[in-house]
């Protein structure tokens, strides 16, 4: 990694901290938060004066933070019910900082909920803001009414029961708030946490289980000169942040064994993308995407991660030697600076030793009914705003109405150049076409319900939608782009 280069519109917090050190009154422009989002004023300690020394934003200083697992509080025969409370909370990402955040349960990231297909989850969040929120299941099959649509909200003071059913693969999922018109900042300062879903043809394939199976949450930020989170809004691309959190700790180090661990990468960045590459060009062996597991392994060097996708690698690490030290870079054309280094992975001394091979088959792929409709929809910057078609989002409108457990053939046609990572709510589709090259292998193997539309690109994609009906969104997961307004609503029928 060479010298510092500070995103052009996000501020440029590093450059703050290591040119004006704490002390500096020097205050860079940038858009305040508004008032219900207004961090509180954090503690300096002395241990954070100290810590100026050395760069608080140096990458592998910490160990990798692991994301907490929540336990139900009831469990019978087919259901766990779980209970979280939507608040403000505090968390340590610089060392000696404490940094505003919201929180489910007041920590980032969220506790992580771990779910058995065929087993019901109730998870009751009470909002304990002073606005709004919701939560929305991401990649999940989920009735309508629970899927976290952006006009069913939970209000201040308020509860809600959500009731997944849990009636589709294996797949890592995720859940964050979706109240309309400020998910940008909700993400930004910390709602968001992983739901993996299991199931028994899943657990039969022996991947690796427990502390070896790793859900990481990219997401990049900026900070303040008191520790807090700096956000600058930016309709145009997106925020930008100029340092890269892995769990909540800038690119972390991890410590793991001589043998092989399953890692669940989420991006949870507003708006960048990023490409996973290891040290080297070294391999990872891609077995699943947002919709869960791939048909079969695809080894990779170079995996784009658009906002809100996910992928799960397996990676070998008895091939490497005791102490050796793998680094995970993130090449997007976009990185630079602390967004370059993900993370490092530290090879601990012993034997490497382990009978477990990634099987050469994965998963059946489903047979699909045949499209029925294809449609069309034109992803460009209006005359003041994102739109899609030239609409804004409107609730009291439905945009398109497909038939509950039809395919259709959706092309996205990206006007701009910006990267659209288009979402649709409570349906998982397959890449058809893309007119930038080939669909990556990986991709035409397994199910997504997030696809990037790269700047000037077509992307063609067939849709399933089922098995719920009911109103649901699509919408460009930007998510400064989806707030201002670029989402639209579809009904199934
Ligand atoms: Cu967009």
């Amino acid at each position: 990694m060479t010298g510092f280069r500070a995103p052009a519109d996000a501020g440029s917090s590093r450059r703050d901290f290591m040119v004006n050190g704490f002390s500096s009154i020097a205050l860079l422009c940038t858009i305040a938060a508004p008032d219900v989002l207004r961090p509180r004023k954090a503690t300096v300690t002395s241990a954070a004066i100290r810590s100026q020394a050395k760069s608080p934003f140096a990458p592998f200083q910490r160990d990798l933070p692991r994301i907490p697992e929540l336990v139900p509080n009831i469990s019978t025969r087919t259901r766990d019910t779980y209970a979280m409370t939507v608040r403000e909370g505090l968390a340590e990402v610089l060392p000696g900082f404490q940094t505003p955040i919201y929180g489910y349960d007041g920590v980032y990231p969220g506790p992580l909920i771990r779910a058995k297909k065929g087993r019901e989850v109730v998870v009751r969040q009470t909002n304990a803001l002073p606005f709004d929120t919701n939560v929305h299941l991401h990649g999940g099959y989920v009735p309508a009414a629970h899927d976290g649509h952006p006009m069913d909200v939970i209000a201040a003071g308020g509860s809600f029961d959500y009731h997944y059913p849990n009636e589709q693969d294996a797949a890592t999922l995720w859940y964050h708030d979706h109240a309309h018109g400020r998910t940008s900042k909700t993400l930004y300062y910390g709602l968001v946490s992983m739901y993996l879903l299991e199931d028994e043809l899943e657990t039969e394939l022996g991947l690796p289980q427990g502390e070896f199976d790793v859900p990481l949450v990219l997401a990049d930020h900026a900070f303040n000169k008191d520790g807090s989170f700096r956000y600058a809004e930016n309709v145009d691309i997106g925020f930008r942040g100029d340092t890269l959190l892995v769990n909540g700790a800038i690119s972390p180090r991890m410590a793991v064994q001589r043998r092989r661990y399953r890692l669940r990468f989420l991006n949870a960045s507003n708006a960048r993308s990023y490409a996973l590459r290891l040290g080297n060009a070294r391999a990872m062996v891609q077995i699943a995407g947002d919709g869960g597991l791939l048909s079969r392994p695809v080894p990779r060097t170079n995996i784009p991660l658009h906002p809100a996708e996910r992928v799960e690698v397996v990676i070998d690490f008895s091939q490497y030697g005791p102490g050796e030290e793998l680094t995970l870079y993130n090449v997007d054309t976009e990185a630079g600076g602390g967004t370059t280094p993900i993370m490092r992975f530290d090879i601990q001394g012993g034997k490497a030793s382990e009978d477990f091979r990634v099987p050469t088959r994965l998963r059946d792929p489903e047979p699909l009914p045949a499209p029925t409709v294809r449609r069309r929809w034109d992803l460009a910057l209006g005359s003041a705003a994102w739109q899609i078609n030239g609409l804004s989002w409107d609730p009291n409108r439905i945009d398109v109405r497909p038939r509950l457990g039809s395919t259709e053939v959706w092309t996205f046609v990206n006007n701009s150049g910006r990267v659209h990572p288009m979402h649709l709510h409570g349906f998982l589709f397959r890449v058809l076409e893309r007119t930038s090259g080939p669909v990556e292998l990986a991709d035409r193997l397994g199910w997504k319900d997030t696809v990037g539309v790269l700047p000037n690109e077509t992307v063609t994609v067939l849709a399933w939608f089922a098995p719920y009906k009911g109103k649901y969104v699509f919408h460009c997961h930007a998510l400064e782009h989806a707030d201002k307004a670029m989402m639209l609503q579809m009904e199934i029928v």
